[in-house]
């Protein structure tokens, strides 16, 4: 355990770097976007960064060079590229669950070593992965049967937040690369109406369960997978049609067999894979039989070009840590306390959703590594929904709103279907509210366009919101490898600037603690005396009277 690093972790407010960066933003505050293009054109080539197949336009956000030094001298300070190393050496950098982080050992190349406790884990990783292909490739090609011998047609994952979240996402992202006969559904909420509504179409006997669970304890994945198993034994009645019909993806090998799922179908993953980090892994199982074993491993070196990328670029080229180093400049220093992540690409429709997750379980903590509160802000609120559709909804708030929302827009060059006349425009629309969004429109240019007097104000833009524009050649497997894992960087980089222990999870787990606590109190027929506080006593006797 590095206790030095650990020592410093409550001290970044009282960094000269820190004190230097405060100084400066009072004097880019004022100044607009306009004013800063104005005076240097170049800014539009200079922060322009390119690597691992990505295109990243910061020209829009409030900085200026002496910023962005000062930025890249704090990331020094605070030690990112030792901790970085530190990561991918397997030390036990999840300070709090005494744990490795080792999210990129899942795409290590084969035959590369990353050790913990003397065992490589790599190895462990690839003997996974084949199981996956080899597993995955049965369904695909319909030698995997239900228990009455009918194809798979469809596959539903059971799991919730990591176990179910990138999956989720991954499903839409990759619909085009995906074979269209098996269909993907994702049961997550306790809510019946979740599973009801999920499986209402299906068919028990060609249904294959993913029962995708770290822990296999968790409350609602595994409430909906005993009504899984309910739901399929109610067509297939024998007991042993189980086996044809759920998998598990788990570390927990006595949970799984108590289920009944033969732990010869369980994938295994580690104790070093947070669940948010964790959808390369063998949660990824539905993703790889939608796609493929070979499309899997397309994404997988999708994520380690951008692992390659953040390992051994310098910080001044470094995508993920020039794009944390920003986020935590509009956070403490500029003071906006959220981010708006707007993806120009349907397929790309719960990136936002995901992402939201990463950033916000990992680095929403007010406690340093040393047991401190922050004096600093931390995660902002992550928020998004695509674009076009967003620019008919809150974006009016985004260009005129009292608060300023700093934004990622993400694209991509050319896109996965062939409908001709929507990608010029879809290119158009990101433009043009990068345009607006940052520069605005004065009221002169108003007036100028002819507007009544009394209009004017209420059409003036005003312009000097911060944006930054994420594009890659075109979607599909190996752009969301690295989409992902640029965004699982620049989460490392900010926490490692917070000083807070990005990868564990306190505040989730006393959720699930809660829930099964007041449980027992809303079975039918309770009558035990609630003893919780007031207000949930007051909630439970009315829930039962009802
Ligand atoms: C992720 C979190 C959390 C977790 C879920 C599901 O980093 O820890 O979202 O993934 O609570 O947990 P299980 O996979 O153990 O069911």
């Amino acid at each position: 355990m590095d206790t030095a690093f650990i020592a410093q972790s409550g001290k970044l407010g009282s960094l000269q770097e820190y004190g230097a960066l405060m100084s400066h933003a009072e004097v880019v505050r004022p100044t607009h976007l306009r004013t800063l293009f104005a005076t240097d054109p170049t800014r539009a080539s200079w922060l322009c960064f390119e690597g691992a197949g990505m295109r990243v336009d910061h020209s829009r956000q409030r900085i200026d060079r002496g910023g962005l030094r000062l930025l890249f001298a704090l990331a020094r300070a605070r030690g990112v590229e030792a901790r970085r190393d530190a990561m991918w050496r397997g030390e036990r950098i999840n300070i709090t669950e005494d744990r490795s982080v080792l999210h990129v050992a899942l795409r290590a190349a084969r035959g590369t070593k990353i050790l913990v406790d003397g065992r490589d884990v790599v190895a462990d990783v690839h003997e996974v992965l084949d199981r996956m292909a080899a597993f995955s490739r049965r369904v695909r090609d319909g030698s995997w049967v239900g228990w009455t011998g009918k194809r798979i047609r469809a596959v539903v994952n059971i799991g919730i937040g990591g176990s179910d979240l990138g999956p989720a996402m991954a499903a839409l992202a990759l619909r085009p690369w995906s074979d269209r006969s098996i269909a993907m559904r994702f049961v997550s909420n306790v809510d019946g109406d979740d599973f009801a509504e999920q499986t209402a179409d299906l068919d028990p006997e060609s249904t294959l369960f993913i029962v995708a669970s770290k822990t296999f304890t968790t409350l609602e994945t595994m409430t909906n997978a005993t009504t899984a198993r309910e739901w399929s034994l109610g067509t297939l009645k024998d007991p042993r049609s189980v086996a044809k019909h759920f998998v598990a993806v788990s570390t927990n090998g006595s949970e799984v067999s108590k289920f009944g799922i033969d732990t010869a179908n369980m994938f295994g993953f580690w104790d070093w894979v947070g669940g948010r980090y964790s959808m390369d892994s063998s949660i990824g199982l539905s993703t790889m039989i939608a796609i493929g074993p070979e499309q899997f491993d397309e994404m997988l070196a999708g994520f380690r070009e951008m692992d390659d990328h953040f390992r051994t670029a310098p910080l001044e080229q470094n995508l993920p840590v020039i794009q944390g180093l920003l986020g935590i400049w509009n956070r403490n220093f500029l003071g906006f306390p959220t981010l708006a992540v707007v993806p120009y690409s349907h397929l790309f429709s719960r990136f936002p959703a995901y992402l939201q997750q990463l950033e916000m379980e990992s680095n929403g903590k007010f406690v340093c590594l040393d047991g401190s509160r922050v004096t600093w802000e931390t995660c902002p609120v992550v928020w998004g929904e695509t674009g076009t559709n967003s620019q008919h909804a809150y974006f009016q708030m985004l260009h005129q709103g009292s608060s300023i929302v700093p934004m990622d827009l993400i694209g991509f060059r050319t896109p996965a279907h062939s409908v001709e006349g929507h990608q010029p425009l879809l290119m158009a629309n990101i433009l043009a509210q990068a345009q607006a969004l940052s520069f605005g429109r004065t009221s002169d240019e108003v007036r100028k366009d002819g507007c009544e007097e009394r209009l004017v104000a209420a059409r003036t833009f005003e312009g000097n919101r911060p944006i930054s524009v994420f594009m890659q050649s075109a979607p599909g497997p190996r752009a969301l490898g690295r989409m992902v894992a640029m965004y699982e960087h620049k989460v490392f980089t900010q926490g490692v600037i917070w000083g807070i222990d990005s990868f564990d999870q306190w505040g989730v787990e006393l959720g699930k603690k809660l829930a099964v606590h007041i449980a027992p109190d809303l079975e039918p027929g309770s009558k035990s005396t609630p003893a919780h506080d007031p207000a949930t006593n007051a909630w439970i006797h009315w829930l039962r009277e009802s």
